[in-house]
């Protein structure tokens, strides 16, 4: 499905479902809209989202960037349930904030999703000296196969051909849950949370969370800074966050 660009799109509320085996890539270069205020919406019922993919493999939406859920700046109201990525690249939120941008994502809702062998699982990505905000984000029901990192929360991000040196402005990460995520992890650390000094990540929830190693004999473990939130019953324990 292409959204072709130079053209701007109002959209109703809309559900995409599967069930489809095959790779769905949904390319959005032009701009979709949704009406101003939930309360505009008009649909009779499954109105708390306004785009909603289920049952499908592999689904890639934006184009931009090689993940296999990539949420872009300006996305609201997503619900993505009950997809299978890998091998390969994983679910990613943003990159936000390249170069100074004020970009946005809020209100989306990630869950049923089966990763294989992908480089990262679940990721929210934000570039230094941008601005903006990613809040109320959810993700549930994730299982990992060996996927080399599972939680990644990076307001570092960089691409590895930029040099990037540390600034104070940031995209401000906050109100992001983690519900039932199990399966293995190929690094040794299973949840890393790199969060900046001057903005750091609130409302950090993690509930029910368990990653081993792939390899038996080894433990997984977590790294974090600048991180504010609770977490109960999580393996790797993430010491930043306070036991509830
Ligand atoms: C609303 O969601 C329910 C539960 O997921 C589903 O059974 C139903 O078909 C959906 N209705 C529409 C109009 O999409
Ligand atoms: C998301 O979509 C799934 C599948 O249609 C549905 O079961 C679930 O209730 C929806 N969640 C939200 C928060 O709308
Ligand atoms: C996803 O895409 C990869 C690479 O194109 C492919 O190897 C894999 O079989 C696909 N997975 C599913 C579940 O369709
Ligand atoms: C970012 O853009 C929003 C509008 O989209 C605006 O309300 C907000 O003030 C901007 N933030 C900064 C830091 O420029
Ligand atoms: C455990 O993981 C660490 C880091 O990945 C690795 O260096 C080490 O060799 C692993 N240990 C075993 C026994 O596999
Ligand atoms: C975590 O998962 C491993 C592997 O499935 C299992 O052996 C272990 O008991 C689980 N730990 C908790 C606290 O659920
Ligand atoms: C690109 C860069 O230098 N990033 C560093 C900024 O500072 C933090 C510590 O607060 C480091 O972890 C980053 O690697």
């Amino acid at each position: 499905m292409h959204v072709p660009s130079g053209f701007t799109f109002l959209l109703q509320p809309i559900v995409f479902a599967g069930l489809c085996n095959s790779d769905v890539n949904v390319m959005i270069d032009g701009t979709l809209i949704a009406p101003s205020d939930p309360s505009q919406w008009k649909c009779k019922d499954n109105c708390s989202q306004w785009i909603t993919f289920h049952d499908l493999n592999n689904l890639s939406i934006s184009g931009a960037g090689d993940d296999c859920i990539s949420i872009g700046d300006g996305s609201a109201y997503l619900n993505i349930s009950s997809i299978t990525c890998g091998p390969g690249h994983g679910i990613s939120v943003g990159s936000l904030g390249f170069n100074g941008a004020n970009e946005t994502v809020e209100h989306v809702y990630v869950s049923d999703v089966v990763f294989r062998g992908t480089e990262n699982g679940v990721r929210i990505k934000t570039w230094q000296g941008g601005k903006g905000y990613a809040t109320d984000i959810a993700f549930e029901r994730i299982t990992n196969f060996d996927s080399k990192r599972p939680i990644v929360i990076d307001q570092f991000y960089c691409d590895d051909h930029l040099t990037c040196t540390n600034q104070t402005s940031a995209v401000a990460i906050s109100n992001v849950r983690y519900n039932g995520i199990q399966g293995t992890s190929q690094g040794e650390i299973a949840i890393k949370f790199a969060c900046s000094e001057t903005l750091p990540c609130t409302d950090i929830y993690m509930n029910g969370v368990n990653l081993s190693s792939d390899d038996t004999t080894n433990k997984t473990t977590s790294s974090c800074q600048n991180v504010q939130g609770t977490q109960h019953e999580v393996v790797p324990n993430v010491p930043c966050l306070t036991n509830k």
